[in-house]
């Protein structure tokens, strides 16, 4: 009878990993906050060429929120912009990377930019240490876009890059607590860095997560500027079930148990990974609910 009452949440965890890897997931959006929202609409849809989506004001919580992207968030990633009412300043911290743009010509896009009176903090060309064409450029708020150089895709808003402080580790947790694949792994010795792109599908074509290993880097600073990243599920409490075995193993905490938020009845659920980085899981059938309530 002992014996049967301890196998029990073990069998269930260990079917949780495996449909893990089955559910049906996609990146939803990156979280984050900004000092003036209008500002950063005008830099995005002037300079980047993004799309304003939606809008939303929460007077009861001080807050509002705008929607920004490439492409309907129904089937693409976007931008979750947040400002909160009379606090016009973040920081960013040490651990935030970038987002990253795919376009046909970095070195116009990089152009329209500048003339439009954004930062330009890496001007275009090869990348050091390989071929690929790429620039930085900051937002207002001192986000960083990388440009990189590519052709069409579905997905322009292709990456968010988090450094992390285990390389191995980092991938381990993805796979098994989130169900990404490990698409490429690149080591720079010359540069004292190695990348993982870690996703759901091929990362020409859709979203990916760049995690940047800093040689004998273990430790950054989050500041309070960038919050999270958005990924869809079929069921958030199984999934809270597998994010949850995971962290025992590799570290990390779930933040908020899997249920639906209180008012909006989308239900979510959210955990940090081994170094900290804030993941949210939505329900799919419930955001696009709210997609077409808006
Ligand atoms: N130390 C870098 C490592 C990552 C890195 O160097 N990435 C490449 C892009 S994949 C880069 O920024 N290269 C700079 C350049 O080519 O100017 C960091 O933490 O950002």
């Amino acid at each position: 009878m002992a014996a049967e009452v301890e196998a029990e949440p073990v069998v269930a965890s260990e079917n949780a990993l495996e449909w893990v890897q089955k559910d049906k997931r996609r990146f939803l959006h990156a979280v984050y906050r900004v000092g003036d929202l209008e500002r950063t609409i005008k830099f995005y849809t002037e300079c980047l060429g993004m799309t304003l989506l939606r809008q939303r004001d929460i007077p009861e919580e001080k807050y509002s929120n705008a929607f920004l992207g490439f492409g309907p968030e129904d089937s693409h990633f976007v931008v979750e912009l947040t400002y909160n009412y009379g606090v016009d300043k973040y920081d960013i911290g040490t651990g935030f990377g970038h987002f990253a743009i795919a376009t046909e010509d970095v070195y116009k896009l990089v152009e329209n930019v500048r003339s439009k009176g954004g930062k330009v903090t890496r001007e275009p060309g090869p990348v050091k240490g390989g071929t690929s064409v790429i620039a930085f450029i900051q937002d207002p708020d001192g986000y960083i876009f990388e440009l990189i150089q590519r052709g069409p895709t579905p997905e322009p808003l292709c990456q968010v890059m988090l450094r992390v402080g285990d390389l191995d580790r980092s991938i381990k947790f993805y796979e098994k607590a989130c169900g990404m694949k490990l698409l490429r792994k690149i080591d720079n010795p010359a540069y004292k860095y190695t990348l993982a792109m870690i996703g759901y599908d091929d990362e020409y074509k859709s979203t990916v997560l760049e995690l940047t290993y800093n040689y004998g880097v273990t430790e950054y600073t989050k500041g309070n500027a960038y919050a999270q990243i958005a990924i869809g599920t079929e069921d958030v409490y199984k999934s809270a079930e597998a994010v949850d075995l995971v962290t025992k193993e590799l570290g990390g905490k779930i933040t908020r148990q899997p249920g639906p938020i209180p008012g909006i009845n989308t239900k979510i659920t959210s955990f940090l990974d081994p170094d900290g980085w804030k993941t949210v899981l939505v329900d799919n059938a419930d955001f696009l609910k709210e997609l077409q309530a808006e």
